[in-house]
């Protein structure tokens, strides 16, 4: 069967929501209820996936890949929903050639992201694994005169933002608030005073955090050339998107000790696969691609998906599209 042959559905909007719900979830949808027909489907969970795809009008994409396969088969799809920014794991060129609609909701995680990259910051700069084992383990003190001599405030450090968008901007106020100097790069010069080029904000800081989407320009941005030039002991935190960084060439700069930590949210592959090299450094910190997860930005993802669904139920265009579909 091909999508035009599909009969139009008369029932309630559906929608297949790639995530397992909680209650606050369910909560928040109950009032939708007599049009808006919601079927959850764990992430890892392809039975029920392909098993609901072909009847869903709205994909609710967290980062399970949506690849152009998916699409073929979802015959009734109008809306491909990423709940966060990034688009980078859906197909969006085939979705666009089947006349599927693609969006985002920028600056909905935000709040989140930039709270759980100041996390990463100070989690890194503190030691905070290697502190935590030794705790559990009784062998708290005496305590390790190298932290006096190495661990830095954050309020004390520069801090280099790559990107200078949402989540970027809040890193920047919590982290001024701290009383740290924060510059940032962009594609190009903004004529902001804490702009910098790329080499110049790799030089001057002492934590470097990514905060830019993932596309062929970006990818590899911090090679081993970039690593090299950073501050000897910096700190490199990323919760933008692990391809950014060559992950091989910061798994050297860690173990050299060329630099000092990392703070990572998001990797080359994932789940992080168990036998990844990451996870033998002790100077890094990790955590599952969660720095967006908060019953927070749940709340404003399901107020964004929901107007979405309302819109496409009231034959309005839906919002934050970003692809071109004639
Ligand atoms: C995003 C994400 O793209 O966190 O916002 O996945």
């Amino acid at each position: 069967m091909d999508r035009e042959a599909v009969a139009v559905n008369p029932g309630p909007l559906r929608v297949l929501a790639h995530f397992v719900p909680g209650d606050k979830v369910l909560d928040f949808l109950a009032p939708h209820q007599d049009w808006l027909d919601v079927r959850f489907c764990a992430e890892d969970d392809d039975e029920t996936f392909y098993r609901e795809l072909p009847e869903a009008e709205v994909l609710w994409h967290v980062l399970r890949p949506i690849s152009g396969d998916d699409l073929h088969r979802a015959l009734r799809l109008r809306l491909v929903h990423k709940l966060g920014a990034g688009v980078n794991t859906i197909d969006v060129d085939t979705a666009t050639q089947l006349g599927i609609l693609v969006a985002n909701m920028p600056g909905a995680n935000a709040p989140s992201v930039a709270e759980g990259t100041i996390l990463l910051m100070l989690a890194a700069l503190r030691r905070l694994p290697e502190l935590d084992r030794t705790t559990r383990a009784g062998r708290g003190w005496p305590s390790d005169p190298t932290l006096g001599e190495t661990v830095r405030d954050l309020g004390s450090c520069t801090v280099g933002l790559i990107g200078y968008g949402n989540v970027a901007k809040q890193v920047e106020r919590i982290a001024q608030a701290m009383g740290a100097e924060v510059i940032h790069t962009s594609t190009r010069d903004t004529g902001h005073p804490r702009w910098r080029s790329l080499p110049d904000l790799l030089a001057a800081s002492d934590v470097v955090s990514l905060h830019l989407p993932l596309t062929d320009a970006t990818r590899g941005l911090l090679g081993p050339d970039q690593l090299a030039a950073m501050k000897p002991g910096a700190v490199v935190v990323n919760t933008a998107r692990g391809p950014i960084i060559d992950e091989p060439a910061l798994i050297d700069a860690l173990k050299s000790g060329r630099l000092g930590a990392a703070g990572l949210d998001v990797f080359e592959t994932e789940p992080l696969p168990h036998d990844s090299p990451l996870l033998e450094l002790p100077n890094a910190v990790y955590t599952p691609h969660v720095a967006w997860y908060t019953a927070d930005t749940m709340r404003r993802y399901l107020t964004a998906g929901v107007e979405n669904c309302r819109r496409i139920h009231d034959g309005e265009p839906p919002a934050n599209v970003v692809n071109k579909v004639t």
